[in-house]
């Protein structure tokens, strides 16, 4: 594996490379162009610019996150076959720039959703967390004055105000859609950019759904193991494969993360580490990463991850706001680099007890 974290680009991010760069173990970033929306073709240009930009300090781009896929492609309206052309396109500007993992989800309309971006914990530390309650109260139509916590000039991916103008056109072109439709669509979209991450070996990682679970009545199906392992199975290609996040995987009490992880052994190409709180199954906070502060046990999850030979790009994925850090919610330094940090312990120590048969 090698350690990674998530950075925003020079225009968005708090954190800069040159900090990036101080966590230990640390020289590859994950990134994307900011400016860029779903649909978009990327320019080769653009994309050496970019790696330029973090080779100029000393790091590397260990991979893209995301390549959004737009609603046209997820719904299947009229713009798709123009938007999977541009996605084709800028797979093979990524490919010859050396680039070879991309995640991407297939969520409709908006990307993870939470219900509070800034709850306090006992010791005074803020972080994302989730109610279905608070969820169910939000009208749709509304949502983007409805959500609550402090948002440091930032929003949820996909609830950006320009997005949420359009809201009630966006559902509107799901109508049509259930969970059946969308599978669908997601089969003809990587059946149709195969043949060109074959050519250039980039490895295709799916985010999955977060929560695990439908919101607002849009169908979700990247949620458990069962349906991941379909979508592996309709297109057997090593390039179509998965990003192993636990966080979002762990929404549900029901996926068995670990689990899931040695049943997709091979698939994972991409893995995002992090550990919730659950007051209630649909009640849960985003925790620190270590086991002791949340529900899931990292050691075990690391572990699988170790031991079905997972090489891939990992890194902790939202941490919690601490030492008084202003960032965007869950992308601070601090916390994200602890995670990484104890992510390094855990797997030095799996890895060294496989060595010396421990
Ligand atoms: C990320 C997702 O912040 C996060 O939880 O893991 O937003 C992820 O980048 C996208 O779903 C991938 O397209
Ligand atoms: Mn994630």
């Amino acid at each position: 594996m090698e350690m990674t974290l998530r950075w925003y680009g020079t225009d968005y991010d708090t954190v800069k490379l040159w900090q990036i760069r101080q966590i230990p173990g640390v020289k590859g970033v994950i990134t994307t162009l900011y400016n860029k929306q779903a649909g978009e073709l990327w320019e080769q240009d653009e994309i050496k610019a970019l790696k330029r930009e973090v080779e100029a300090e000393g790091m590397h781009i260990a991979g893209i996150e995301s390549v959004n896929v737009s609603d046209a492609i997820k719904a299947a309206t009229a713009d798709r076959d123009l938007h999977i052309d541009n996605y084709i396109k800028t797979l093979e500007n990524l490919g010859k720039e050396d680039i070879h993992m991309v995640c991407y989800n297939f969520m409709p309309v908006f990307d993870w959703t939470r219900s509070e971006l800034a709850r306090k914990r006992e010791d005074g530390s803020t972080v994302l967390a989730y109610t279905q309650e608070a969820i169910d109260a939000i009208n749709p139509e509304k949502m983007f004055e409805s959500i609550s916590g402090e948002m440091n000039g930032t929003v949820m991916p996909g609830w950006e105000p320009e997005r949420m103008a359009h809201v009630k056109e966006l559902f509107e072109i799901y109508k049509d859609v259930d969970e059946d439709k969308l599978f669908e669509n997601i089969v003809y979209f990587l059946k149709a950019i195969m043949p060109v991450c074959n050519k250039y070996d980039i490895k295709m990682a799916i985010h999955p759904d977060d929560p695990a679970w439908s919101v607002f009545g849009l169908p979700r199906i990247i949620n458990n193991e069962k349906n991941i392992l379909k979508l592996m199975k309709a297109v057997d290609d090593v390039h179509n494969g998965v990003t192993f996040c636990s966080g979002s995987y762990g929404t549900s009490l029901e996926n068995d993360l670990p689990h899931m992880i040695r049943a997709l052994e091979g698939r994972i190409h991409f893995a995002h580490v992090r550990n919730l709180k659950f007051i209630s199954p649909t009640n849960f906070e985003e925790a620190a990463h270590l086991s002791e502060d949340g529900t899931f046990d990292m050691y075990e999850i690391v572990k699988a991850l170790y031991e079905t030979g997972f090489d891939g790009p990992i890194r902790p994925d939202h941490g919690r706001m601490i030492w008084g850090e202003v960032a965007m919610p869950g992308y601070g330094l601090y916390d994200r680099a602890l995670g990484a940090t104890y992510i390094n312990g855990l797997w030095e120590a799996i890895k060294k007890s496989h060595e010396r048969g421990i």
